[in-house]
């Protein structure tokens, strides 16, 4: 029997938590083989509704679950963590402006970032969910410089699969015939998925499209808002597609990608496309052996390139503004 992995999720009395925590027990996230050990953490408010999702989770008798923890300090629940999945944020009250939004956010993922650097295992995989997800997984990696910087992620799974989707959708074909887009820069209104790369059954999906008006009119903004448009009409934000894309992202470094494709995340930049070198950025990466890499050489045209840089402007603007506050 294996050792079970350790996977602490924060926020898991939310409705995000709600919909990831079956779904790892169940072998989702690390595969059908894999025990896991689930550490819940929460704010002392949460905690009595994660006891009652720890009770559910009892009630479904998962063969792979070895164990739950509840958690309101955060130094006990990285505690040995394998998988830091950090889906508990403060979201954006009425008024209240960028600068708030990111001190509130730096007071949650400064302290959880140090208690990575001093308790999680060494082998510590860091999935940042909670927004604005690519700078609070910035605040994190850098309260945690004993931790390989290339262990913390921020999550544009959600989009990158919002991507697909549309594109499958355009053009007749099911989603496994889409190959190598990519969601670039922020998650937010700024993010560009790009689709020049993109292949559908071997062929360049751009020329297949063909459609110029269709991509800026339509696609990119239909994928950039799709948050929005989802929240219109359930009158709640995206939850299970949400946990889904997070138990890809997890997967899929664990994994690896397959022959002839990639995907996308927020990985610390090496320099790569003249995205600043340490931003939290989505790229088009590939995993293998535990490690995602940025895909290299890839040709921007000048469509892409405008897009690209006013979604990196704004991390870039973010960054400041967290190292103005002093939360890195
Ligand atoms: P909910 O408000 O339902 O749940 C958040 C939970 O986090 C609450 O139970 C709260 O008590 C807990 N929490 C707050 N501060 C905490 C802390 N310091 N430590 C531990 N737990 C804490 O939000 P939900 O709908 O689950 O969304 C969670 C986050 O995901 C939000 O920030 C949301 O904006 C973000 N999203 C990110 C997406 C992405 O693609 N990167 C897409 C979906 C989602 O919008």
């Amino acid at each position: 029997t294996r050792t079970p992995v350790n996977v602490t999720v924060t926020g898991a009395a939310g409705q995000i938590g709600y919909a990831l925590l079956f779904r790892i027990a169940s072998g989702h996230l690390l595969g059908p083989d894999v025990p896991v050990k689930l550490r819940l953490l929460e704010i002392p408010q949460g905690v009595k509704a994660a006891e009652g999702t720890a009770m559910e989770l009892d009630d479904c008798a998962f063969p792979l679950l070895a164990g739950i923890d509840i958690f309101d300090d955060p130094n006990q629940g990285f505690e040995g963590a394998n998988i830091g999945l950090l889906v508990g944020a403060r979201p954006r009250g009425p008024g209240m402006e960028r600068g708030d939004l990111l001190s509130a956010n730096g007071g949650i993922f400064g302290p959880q970032g140090k208690a990575i650097n001093d308790h999680a295992a060494d082998d510590i995989r860091v999935l940042v969910v909670g927004n604005p997800a690519n700078t609070n997984a910035l605040i994190a990696q850098r309260n945690a410089p004993d931790v390989p910087a290339d262990r913390f992620t921020a999550m544009t799974r959600l989009d990158h699969n919002r991507a697909v989707a549309q594109l499958a959708k355009k053009l007749g074909v099911t989603v496994s015939e889409i190959k190598k887009l990519t969601i670039w820069g922020n998650h937010s209104a700024t993010q560009y998925p790009d689709v020049f790369h993109a292949e559908v059954n071997g062929e360049n999906a751009a020329k297949a499209v063909s459609d110029d008006a269709w991509l800026s009119d339509f696609f990119i903004p239909t994928v950039a808002k799709r948050g929005a448009a989802i929240i219109d009409a359930r009158g709640a934000s995206s939850a299970a597609s949400a946990a889904n894309a997070a138990l890809d992202h997890v997967f899929t470094w664990t994994n690896g990608t397959a022959e002839g494709d990639w995907t996308s995340a927020g990985v610390v930049s090496d320099g790569s496309y003249g995205v600043p070198e340490g931003l939290i950025s989505s790229f088009p990466v590939t995993a293998k052996d535990g490690k995602f890499e940025i895909v290299q050489g890839l040709d921007i045209n000048d469509f892409s390139r405008a897009r690209i840089d006013a979604s990196v402007n704004e991390l870039v603007e973010e960054r400041d503004a967290v190292a103005g506050l002093g939360l890195i």
